[in-house]
């Protein structure tokens, strides 16, 4: 079989650049093309390792941007596409919400299309488990509805709506992948625990939502990308298969262990405060199918998390420019008026 070519779009973001990373690492045949808007959430230290290798090259554009995504396909065949691209944060979604449905659901139509066009082998959207909205008990399979709740993960139901309707009205060799909260290196830190453990190493509070105990199944990002990996080259078109963490845990857990962690207190360092609005209060995904395909997840959280907190101490080159600026103005907005729980 000739070397492939992949596109690969958002890979400039947490998951999508641990993927790049992997893919090229463990697939010596294959070339990775990255298509990236460079949002807020990108960052192009998160693929320093790779800038140089020759199987790889990036691509600014945005995947809504009809005539840039046909204008790149026309000129160059690509054998597979993985939509990494996404806007993700739920709490930016609830302060204005346009950019997700531009992106999630626009965006993935503009590639959908362009892919049936170019004919290529597999188009794989990754998604979320926050489409099946709060699971009171048990866990969501594939054919659970979808029940999204807040715009963020309605944006992303409908992105999923769009690429089963073209693996099954135009035989698209589609899948979509439902993963679970994902954690580990190269988080943008306004997702909660890189958030937390930044501020901890900082001698900050941290916002506790709520009551803190909901609860989310966490995934260790190289397990993300294994899952997407394996998905990708063993699952079958038109299906959806869950990639869950399988550990489990309430909030107040997770931020109980991250301050004993980064060696601070619960009583200084933690504030309650006003909850998510619609905050779901509990994700669960059966990932029997993943598991039949011979994916499961190989981090422990208990091991996975150590090292995550270790790794943003070692790497605070990384993430300190992230918190000035436009960060340092969204937390405002976000958490300063924020009453307490
Ligand atoms: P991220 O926010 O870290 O990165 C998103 C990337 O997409 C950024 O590099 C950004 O520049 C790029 N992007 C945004 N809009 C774009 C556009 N219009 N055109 C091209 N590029 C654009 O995201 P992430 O956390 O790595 O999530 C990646 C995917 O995984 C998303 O589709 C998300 O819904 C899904 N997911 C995330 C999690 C999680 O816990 N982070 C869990 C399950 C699924
Ligand atoms: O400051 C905070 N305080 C807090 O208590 C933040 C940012 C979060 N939380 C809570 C809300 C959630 O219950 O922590 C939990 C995790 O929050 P996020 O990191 O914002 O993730 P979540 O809303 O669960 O969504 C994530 O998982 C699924 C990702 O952001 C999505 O992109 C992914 O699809």
């Amino acid at each position: 079989m000739s070397a492939e070519v992949w596109l690969v779009t958002g890979g400039l973001g947490f998951i999508g650049s641990n993927f790049v990373r992997m893919a090229l690492r463990e697939r010596p045949d294959i070339s990775i093309v990255n298509l990236d808007a460079v949002t807020y959430a990108a960052n192009p230290a998160n693929l320093a390792d790779v800038m140089h290798d020759l199987r790889y090259s990036f691509v600014k554009g945005d995947i809504a941007d009809e005539r840039a995504v046909a204008d790149l396909l026309a000129h160059r065949p690509f054998d597979v596409i993985v939509n990494f691209a996404a806007e993700t944060h739920v709490d930016r979604s609830i302060l204005d919400a346009d950019a997700f449905l531009r992106t999630d659901v626009l965006g993935t139509y503009v590639l959908l299309k362009a892919a049936r066009k170019a004919n290529v082998r597999r188009f794989l959207q990754v998604s979320t488990d926050e489409v099946y909205g709060h699971v009171p008990t048990g866990a969501s399979n594939e054919d659970a509805p979808i029940a999204p709740r807040s715009p963020y993960a309605a944006s992303k139901a409908g992105g999923d709506l769009q690429v089963l309707a073209y693996a099954a009205t135009f035989d698209l060799p589609a899948l979509i992948t439902r993963g679970s909260n994902t954690y580990g290196p190269y988080q943008y830190p306004e997702k909660f625990i890189p958030l937390f453990i930044t501020n901890l190493i900082d001698d900050w509070p941290v916002p506790l939502y709520g009551d803190g105990l909901q609860v989310r199944d966490w995934l260790h990002v190289e397990d993300h990308a294994r899952g997407i990996l394996a998905v990708l080259e063993r699952g079958e078109n038109g299906q959806i298969y869950n990639l869950g963490g399988d550990n489990s845990r309430t909030n107040l857990e997770v931020t109980q262990r991250l301050v004993e962690l980064c060696e601070r207190s619960f009583e200084t360092h933690v504030r309650h405060v006003t909850d998510r609005p619609g905050h779901d209060r509990r994700y669960a995904l059966d990932c029997t199918k993943a598991r039949a395909i011979g994916w499961s997840p190989q981090h422990d959280f208990a091991s996975g998390i150590v090292d995550t907190v270790r790794w943003y101490r070692e790497n605070e080159a990384w993430w300190r420019p992230l918190k000035l600026g436009a960060f340092a103005d969204y937390y405002e907005t976000q958490y300063s008026k924020r009453g307490t729980h």
